[in-house]
Parts: C-alpha cells; structure tokens; sequence
C-alpha cells in the first residue's frame, strides 16, 4: 500500500517536472491494441511507475537545481445585486488545492440571519431565480456548512447588524475555484431569511433550508491575484 502511494507520488512529481518523459510511457501502451489485455496492462503500468521512480532519483542526484513548486493561488469575486438595496462584494481565495476562503460584505439587509448559499448556475437572466438550486455535486439533502450531509453550496448564515451590513469570512472545503467541481461560473446568493439548515422541519428545510427569497446575487468570476 505504501510502496504504491509512493510510486504515485513519484509519478505525480514526475508530471510536473518532465511531461514529455511522462506522456510517452503512458500513451504507448494505448497506441497499441494488443496491449490493452488487462494483466500486460496491469504490469506494464507498474513497471513504468517503477522507471519513473528511477529517473526521478538519477535526476535527483544529478541536477544541482531542485525542483521548484510554486504554490498557486487562485482568486475570484462575485459581486452580488438584486431588485431591491441589498448589494455586496464577496471574494473567494484558494491556495492549491486548501480550502476556499470567502470574505463576505453585503450592505442593505434587514438586521440578523440570513441564507447564503452557492448556487447552481452562473445565469442571471431571469435575475437570481434563474441561479437555480444549491450547488450539489454529491446529490446530497440540504444542511450546515459542518454537516457531512449538505449541499456543496450550503454556506449556512450571514448576520447582518444593526446598520443591515454583514461581514463574514468563511473558510469551506467544498467550493473550490479549480477541478471537476469549481464554483467560477455559479452563483452566490443572499436570502431574504435565516437559512434553517435543514433542521426547521419545512417542507423546504431539506432542499433550501427554508430561506425565502432572493436578495441578491452574483456571478463568480476569476480577478487578478
Ligand atoms: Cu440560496
Ligand atoms: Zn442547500
């Protein structure tokens, strides 16, 4: 198990470094019909691993200059409006492949709770109905942002002060700006009321939370870093 986690990461340094000594190995086996029987496969892939590993290690002892991995941030914005006051900005950060941080300001809000999701689509044609539902990858119920169960996009609750502005920065594993399932291109949308969780007991407490209306919303785009 761990020699094979190993060879993996081997493999992965190697993707990074060299693509070109990676790309060969592993297309050749596919360009050739008579090598897809699935043992030869099975074999050929581990003793390619294994020539990765060895020519990560002779590259290592050769090449003076270590390998540089540059840690990749990623950014993005949404700036959110809708029919009535209620307007913000709200930024998403990402290191790599960490949690997003999303820093949250939203003026114009009645004071207390309110839901405040991600939601499906970055379609604002029909104003913030047409963002669609939840952000839902997995097809899970509606929950807290600490659930196990929840919608991707379930980022609980802003609370708003006594001057209707809410300031929140919230850190979310589920909502990255990268890979199968990155949220550039959704929507982020503030509620009209408290989002219940998935615990009110509505009808709705299990879809939407029981959040009422649309406030406003946004679109979340990549801006410079
Ligand atoms: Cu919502
Ligand atoms: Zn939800």
């Amino acid at each position: 198990m761990q020699q094979a986690a190993l060879a993996l990461m081997a493999a992965h340094s190697i993707l990074f470094s060299s693509p070109t000594t990676t790309t060969n190995p592993l297309i050749f086996p596919l360009s050739n019909p008579n090598t897809l029987h699935s043992s030869f496969t099975g074999v050929s892939l581990k003793s390619t691993l294994n020539r990765q590993s060895l020519t990560l290690s002779a590259a290592a002892a050769t090449a003076p200059k270590p390998l540089t991995v540059v840690a990749a941030t990623k950014k993005a914005v949404a700036v959110l409006k809708g029919t009535s006051s209620v307007e913000g900005v709200v930024t998403l950060t990402q290191e790599d492949d960490g949690p997003t941080t999303v820093n949250v300001k939203i003026t114009g809000l009645t004071p207390g709770p309110h839901g405040f999701h991600l939601h499906e689509f970055g379609d604002t044609t029909n104003g913030c109905i047409s963002t669609g539902p939840h952000f839902n990858p997995n097809g899970h119920t509606h929950g807290a942002p600490e659930d196990e169960i929840r919608h991707a996009g379930d980022l609980g609750n802003i609370i708003a002060n006594a001057d209707g502005v809410a300031e929140a920065t919230i850190v979310d594993n589920q909502i990255p700006l990268t890979g199968p399932n990155a949220v550039v291109g959704r929507a982020l949308v503030v509620h009209e009321l408290a989002d219940d969780l998935g615990k009110g007991g509505h009808e709705l407490s299990l879809s939407t939370g029981n959040a009422g209306g649309r406030l406003a919303c946004g679109v979340v785009g990549l801006t410079p870093i």
